[in-house]
């Protein structure tokens, strides 16, 4: 059966975001680490009329340069974090710096707001759709995944995130008709506020970081925020298989997709038969054109990466036809050249 018949049950409703456009002019704006997700967020503030101050740990003739690619208008602090970070309104640290950091703290108990630079670039952009992918494997390669199907599509795609490419370097190539595919780390997720994907996605959750989380439950409570502002009119897709995820499923606001590459769900995307088949409320469809052995893409965890990005594609309307092509065709990471290699 044709999938037409599978849009037009999912209905395509999404909405844009209310947030859009918040005023950083003259705000006094402390960014923490001068990595690339520091600068870009530093640049881009700076551009907006911020009084930017980047500091960072490492001394001065070891960040020659990073130096070099940030404006020339933005305070710059080298050789450790001082309490100078404190005299702010707002501070942004990386992601890779943890929040019991001592000044941290204390900025928290001044109440100056701690947020992530993912928040800040979405406080600034209107998208047409913005496609979110969290887990502990396989981000990348369903990200770029699914940067593809939508480029065969011929949208207005941008793909950033946690794969290399800060969300604030996209900032101003965004268009309101643009599909922006982000990766998204735990790390990240950590200082969010109103940060809101219209479709998110958990591909797993298995340990990792937990130097930094400590716990699994809290490491899958930081995961599950990627859905904490989503509301009836936005998707959550999950890893049916994952323990972690289908607990999170319990406290989800939005519209729940489950996949699953073991089990024929009752609502989901599963494969039967060597077939990728969506069902809904009974009656499942083998949506995609194509036999999973002539997927390009080698190896079991990837076929659940296949699922997620097929169901994401599938629920933004993209054709069967399409999503079918980019299979036969994609080859993973190593290929694409803008992936900064971890
Ligand atoms: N620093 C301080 N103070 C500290 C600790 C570090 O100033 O207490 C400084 C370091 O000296 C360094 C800078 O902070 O100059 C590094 O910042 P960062 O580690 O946050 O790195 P960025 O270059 O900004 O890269 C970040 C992500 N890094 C981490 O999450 C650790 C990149 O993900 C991401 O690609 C990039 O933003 C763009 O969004 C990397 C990663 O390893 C690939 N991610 C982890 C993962 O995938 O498992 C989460």
């Amino acid at each position: 059966m044709g999938c037409g018949i599978i849009i037009s049950v999912i209905k395509k409703c999404f909405i844009e975001k209310e947030n859009f456009l918040i005023n950083y002019k003259g705000k006094k704006i402390s960014i923490l680490g001068m990595g690339s997700s520091g600068i870009a967020c530093a640049n881009l503030l700076d551009s907006l009329g911020s009084d930017v101050l980047i500091s960072d740990i490492k001394d001065k003739n070891k960040l020659k340069n990073s130096i070099r690619k940030i404006s020339s208008g933005i305070r710059i602090e080298t050789g450790g974090h001082t309490k100078k970070i404190l005299n702010a309104d707002l501070i942004i640290p990386s992601p890779g710096i943890d929040t019991n950091f001592p000044l941290l703290q204390e900025a928290a108990k001044r109440n100056i707001p701690l947020l992530s630079e993912i928040e800040i670039a979405f406080s600034l952009i209107n998208a047409e759709l913005i496609i979110a992918i969290t887990g502990t494997n396989g981000k990348s390669t369903t990200t770029s995944l699914i940067g593809e199907i939508f480029r065969k599509a011929e949208k207005d795609v941008l793909v950033g995130g946690n794969i290399g490419i800060p969300f604030s370097d996209l900032v101003n190539k965004v268009k309101k008709n643009t599909v922006l595919i982000l990766e998204i780390s735990s790390f990240q997720l950590e200082r969010i506020k109103t940060f809101n994907p219209h479709i998110g996605i958990i591909l797993n959750i298995t340990p990792d970081h937990l130097e930094r989380h400590k716990k699994m439950d809290i490491y899958a409570g930081i995961k599950a925020d990627l859905f904490k502002n989503q509301t009836s009119a936005d998707f959550c897709i999950l890893n049916g298989e994952d323990p972690y995820c289908v607990k999170i499923a319990k406290r989800i606001k939005s519209q729940i997709i489950f996949f699953s590459r073991k089990n024929q769900l009752k609502k989901g995307v599963f494969i039967k038969e060597e077939k990728i088949f969506f069902d809904l409320k009974g009656i499942f469809y083998d949506f995609l054109p194509l036999s999973i052995s002539s997927i390009k893409l080698p190896g079991m965890h990837n076929l659940e990466n296949i699922l997620a990005a097929s169901t994401v594609a599938i629920v933004a309307g993209i054709k069967p036809e399409i999503i079918g092509e980019t299979l036969k065709s994609f080859c993973g990471l190593e290929h694409r050249l803008e992936f900064v290699k971890k």
